[in-house]
């Protein structure tokens, strides 16, 4: 009956990602196309009532015959001095994209709520067979998008790529692309109402326009075997009128790879090489080649980390060899200036800092960040923990919610396949064990395994007592079966006791499986020093620091770590004065840069795991 239900999920988990897949508008893989920036100065209005949106019967101007000109995607400007149009985008104040709105306008601090954004440009295809599509890096909430006047889609997900084509609707001259961004939190959505970080709204991430041939390399996806290291393996993927029987090369000047494949009617083609000596890309020299991959008039230069990644018992194996993952959880703000980070500069911040304290693993909580970081990642030999915002208790229930976080999930996937550095797909942090939420989060893995079978699953899971003994800790959560990588966030020492209780907790941890302690951590204020047992100071933090190390030395399927957090970085939950003032100061480091004393004591405890 059971496994009748598991092949049930799973057939309908598969024909759904393949119905996906097939659906997914636009474009994916951009990161190294030749592209135009929308970047820069955008107009906006804040909308909180959805004014430009509905009329005042609540209903939808896009849906009806003739949305009129207060619909604010129609740019309109008024004939004559006796018409009525009560906005108008090119007399509005203008906010900085790629960027929040939160720090950028001090009235928009704590808002919530819909915001409109108006760029116009100009644009001549190069040739006049050629596409054009426009591509927005990521953009919180919801994102109804319109050009000239016309919708091309909507995206719901703060955190991931997504693109419309829009070459039928362009114009040589003024055309005016209009987003309406919604960031109001919402109780089915993914996440759900309640965070302990900011929700940061706005388009966050680039915009750019690519123009790419009638028919082009949408996707692929390049891997080694984990079984067989001697095999590099995936597909290309094309996209348009003419698929069947045509031509693809993929190209690996450093192994000296020429391919020549040919597409099924789907425009597919799998790819299976054999190779005999690889470079492996590792922590210690992050080799990355140069593939080449041509079809017709288009060509791709991407750079590729080949290595593989497995566990065997309780060990991960990074190319075949036993790897401790030395790691730290990040959020993507933006070093020093604070808001949502984005660019390669804040990416190099991060890491650096990281790899400062010893790091050679980075957790990417609590939502997919942006490609730079997980680019330079891949250039520094640091291992990637990516993770969907599956967060605390979303609804299980909902199929609509699922459906959301699936989408999220494949997204994320998508983009970031190709990249070495990241080893395990996260799908959720601190869920609570329900048999609605172990099936949820086992159909987002399968899906996972079904589009990448090259990585390792995991979740931030949560312990527990064993045999309800206060001092004796355990994990008995059902999705524990499913991981590849057991990992959890305790905060023994702070939601749970003071330090002084650590060196009494044992663990009895069942599963043969890699543990990983996704999180612990203490809130520290930069500069207040005192007793180790006063809250706040850094002596606490440090004092938290040094018992959880050694407590999580007991256990003898760990097999890495990565403390909550680089960073402070800013929380609506977090209000006390003086001390917090928005800000959750479980970070090693300042806002302001400042390293806390527990940053020395992890740097020394990664130092001595050399
Ligand atoms: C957690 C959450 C993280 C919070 C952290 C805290 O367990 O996963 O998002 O920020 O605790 O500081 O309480």
């Amino acid at each position: 009956m059971e496994s009748t239900k598991y092949l049930l999920s799973l057939f309908l988990i598969l024909s759904f990602t393949i119905f996906l897949s097939a659906q997914q508008p636009g474009i994916i893989n951009t990161y190294n196309r030749p592209s135009t920036s929308l970047n820069g100065y955008w107009k906006y209005i804040v909308d909180p009532y959805e004014n430009g949106f509905y009329n005042y019967r609540l209903e939808a101007f896009e849906n009806q015959k003739d949305p009129g000109k207060n619909a604010f995607f129609t740019n309109s400007k008024p004939d004559n001095p006796s018409e009525l149009i009560e906005y108008n985008f090119d007399l509005s104040d203008s906010l900085q994209v790629p960027g929040d709105w939160n720090t950028q306008e001090e009235k928009l601090f704590y808002y919530e709520g819909s915001l409109w954004y108006k760029k116009s440009f100009d644009y001549e295809l190069e040739e006049p067979s050629n596409r054009l599509f426009v591509h927005f890096g990521a953009s919180n909430y919801q994102s109804d998008v319109y050009l000239n006047g016309k919708k091309l889609g909507r995206h719901i997900g703060g955190f991931t790529p997504f693109s419309y084509e829009i070459t039928k609707l362009l114009n040589a001259r003024d055309n005016f692309l209009i987003v309406k961004v919604d960031n109001k939190r919402i109780k089915e959505g993914v996440p759900t109402l309640n965070t302990d970080w900011w929700n940061y709204g706005g388009i966050t991430r680039e915009v750019k326009l690519i123009e790419t041939p009638s028919t082009f390399i949408n996707d692929y996806f390049l891997y080694l075997n984990p079984q067989d290291p001697t095999r590099i393996q995936g597909f290309v993927q094309l996209k348009g009128k003419q698929l069947a029987n045509q031509a693809i090369d993929v190209g690996i000047p450093a192994l000296s790879v020429t391919l020549p494949l040919i597409t099924n009617n789907e425009g597919y083609a799998k790819v299976d090489i054999s190779v005999q000596q690889i470079r492996y890309w590792s922590i210690e020299d992050p080799f990355l080649h140069e593939v080449v991959i041509s079809s017709g008039k288009d060509k791709i230069k991407e750079q590729i980390g080949f290595r593989t990644i497995t566990t065997q018992g309780s060990k991960i194996l990074l190319n075949g060899s036993p790897v401790f993952l030395k790691g730290i959880s990040i959020h993507e703000e933006k070093p020093f200036k604070g808001g949502r980070g984005n660019s390669e500069e804040d990416a190099n911040q991060l890491l650096s800092w990281a790899r400062e304290m010893g790091c050679n693993f980075v957790r990417l909580a609590h939502y997919p960040h942006n490609e730079h970081i997980v680019r330079m990642a891949d250039q520094m030999g640091l291992l990637v923990w990516e993770e969907n915002p599956v967060y605390w208790t979303i609804s299980w229930d909902n199929p609509d919610t699922y459906a959301n976080a699936a989408r999220q999930l494949r997204e994320l996937i998508s983009r970031d396949k190709n990249r070495a550095s990241v080893i395990i797909w996260s799908m959720a942090n601190e869920t609570p064990a329900s048999d609605a939420r172990t099936e949820f989060l086992t159909n987002l893995s399968l899906l996972a395994r079904d589009m990448d079978p090259s990585r390792l699953i995991s979740a931030a899971l949560e312990q527990g007592r064993y045999n309800n003994d206060p001092l004796i800790r355990t994990i008995d959560d059902p999705f524990a079966s499913v991981v590849d990588i057991l990992s959890f966030n305790q905060y023994i020492g702070w939601y749970d006791g003071l330090p002084d209780k650590l060196d009494q907790i044992k663990w009895r941890i069942a599963q043969e499986k890699p543990v990983l302690i996704s999180e612990f951590g203490a809130g520290a204020k930069y500069g207040l020093h005192g007793d180790k047992l006063t809250r706040w100071t850094e002596e606490y933090q440090e004092f938290l620091y040094e018992e959880t190390i050694k407590m999580l030395g007991t256990i003898p399927q760990l097999q890495g770590m990565s403390p909550w957090i680089l960073v402070d970085f800013r929380s609506p939950r977090r209000v006390l004065p003086g001390i917090q003032d928005g800000w959750n100061r479980k970070g090693l480091i300042s806002e302001e840069g400042k390293r806390k004393k527990a940053f020395y004591t992890l740097q020394k405890y990664y130092q001595s795991k050399d």
